[in-house]
């Protein structure tokens, strides 16, 4: 479909950006906080550590001062379990409570919206101990949680996301750093699907306290939704490729909006003897919550090809792209037709538009992007500019994709690139950077933290005082 002249934005689109608590705010320890998985995980090789990050716990003002001069109308962050709850349940953190409604605070002063994340891939470290999602009672504690959070900062946040890449934790957790696995375990895929349940009981439960206790909020699920492609036009690829989208993307958004397994997957489960155990009451929360937007996290897409199951994986989790295939299923090939990024990853406008199409079409509620972005080194120059081109040519072929998503009558509420401020990358370290604000510090020093603003930051300025119409 091509369009002849494309529709504007909503007048209210929410432009911002993106972070998660333990990517920029530092303070892991500090003023109460109990450690978290992301503090006591082991880090990956030359990355620096999360006890300072970028320092936001310290200089939120400042760094919030900058993104209102972007001219921000939304700050999508992520609120630590830990920093609330030290110990996962029970005793508040007030200092860690105080610290939220400040951040929210500073937002709501600039008229930034700000759309809080109740968790990134951050588990306190005390519910670590219990067993962490695998432990059935994992659904009560982040209800509980997210009930301290609808009580403190309920009457001033209306966007709430449940859980950050859902997906990704499933399929890459472990490789990540985003999923810790029991070393008894024997049945890899059940033990992990059973966690996977674990997390759509709790957003079920979060989604539907959401609703009795703020009428007037919205909430919904933010996994990472790429669309699968064939490799080619066999009909074993088309197969495959159904396959991939059901394991990778349906199954959790069936799940969220329509309260039932994929049925694809679930077959995939039956087969890997790996179905869910359900408990008393699982089957009917998941039924009754309902989510009132998609948020998701877009990248790139993702192409696979047929695979007959005789493919050698020895370790599933040994590198991404033999985790992102499952022999008999699919299996994750390159797409020729698209180009890199420095950190090796597809770049794919135009199926980001495709992607909007597919999940506006299977579930007929408002989207919102809440991470998109190009990972690269970034440099300073001694007269303290840093240069992205590739940044804003990445950022601004995206988001003419979203006009024409908005063009095809896709609902869109808002775009939040990754990330507002450069931070330490899931399993890359600060070298890989995305923001708009560039940080002066490197993998193990720390230098000044002072703030830069990069080439592409005046750029997105200009795009959002003209409603994404100066590209
Ligand atoms: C998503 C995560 C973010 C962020 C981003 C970039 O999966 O939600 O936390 O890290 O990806 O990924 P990376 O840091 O691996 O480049």
């Amino acid at each position: 479909m091509i369009h002849q002249t494309l529709k504007p934005f909503p007048k209210d689109f929410l432009w911002g950006a993106s972070t998660s608590a333990y990517q920029v705010e530092g303070a892991s320890l500090e003023d109460g906080k109990g450690p978290s998985f992301q503090d006591t995980k082991k880090l990956p090789p030359g990355t620096a550590d999360l006890t300072v990050s970028v320092d936001h716990y310290h200089r939120y003002k400042e760094d919030i001062a900058l993104m209102a001069e972007m001219g921000f109308k939304a700050y999508r962050f992520s609120i630590s379990w830990s920093r609330v709850l030290p110990d996962g349940i029970g005793k508040v953190n007030p200092k860690g409570i105080e610290f939220y409604n400040n951040l929210i605070d500073e937002c709501l002063k600039y008229g930034i919206e700000p759309i809080i994340t109740m968790f990134h891939f951050d588990m306190p470290a005390a519910l670590e101990e219990k067993g962490s999602w695998s432990n059935a009672s994992s659904s009560e504690w982040f209800k509980e949680f997210a009930r301290v959070l609808f009580e403190n900062y309920g009457d001033r946040v209306k966007y709430w996301l449940t859980i950050n890449e859902q997906n990704m934790m499933t399929l890459v957790g472990p490789l990540i750093g985003t999923l810790r696995v029991p070393e008894a375990t024997t049945n890899l895929t059940k033990e992990i699907y059973q966690q996977n349940h674990h997390q759509l009981v709790a957003q079920a439960k979060a989604m539907q306290l959401c609703h009795e206790m703020l009428p007037k909020a919205k909430i919904g699920p933010a996994p990472n939704i790429a669309l699968a492609y064939p490799n080619s036009n066999r009909p074993e690829d088309i197969i495959a490729e159904q396959n991939a989208n059901a394991i990778r993307n349906w199954l959790y958004l069936d799940m969220a909006v329509y309260g039932r397994y994929n049925n694809l997957v679930w077959a995939y489960l039956e087969a890997k003897d790996a179905t869910p155990t359900f408990a008393p009451g699982d089957a009917e929360v998941l039924k009754v919550a309902k989510p009132d937007f998609i948020a998701f996290n877009y990248y790139t897409s993702f192409t696979v090809e047929a695979s007959d199951g005789s493919e050698q994986i020895a370790d599933k989790f040994a590198d991404q792209q033999s985790a992102m295939s499952e022999p008999g299923y699919y299996r994750s090939v390159q797409n020729q037709n698209l180009k890199k990024t420095e950190f090796g990853w597809e770049i794919d406008p135009v199926g980001f538009r495709a992607t909007m199409r597919a999940l506006y079409d299977r579930y007929q509620l408002p989207l919102l992007v809440t991470e998109n972005g190009i990972g690269a080194y970034d440099e300073l120059t001694a007269d303290g500019k840093v240069h992205d081109p590739y940044r804003i040519v990445y950022l601004r072929e995206h988001i003419v994709q979203i006009k024409e998503a908005i063009s095809d009558g896709v609902e869109m509420l808002g775009y939040n690139p990754w990330s507002a401020i450069d931070l330490i990358s899931t399993h890359e370290g600060i070298k890989k950077r995305y923001g708009f604000i560039y940080v002066d510090r490197d993998e193990f020093d720390l230098k000044t933290l002072k703030r830069y603003r990069k080439d592409s930051f005046y750029w997105y300025k200009k795009v959002i005082a003209t409603n994404g119409e100066n590209l």
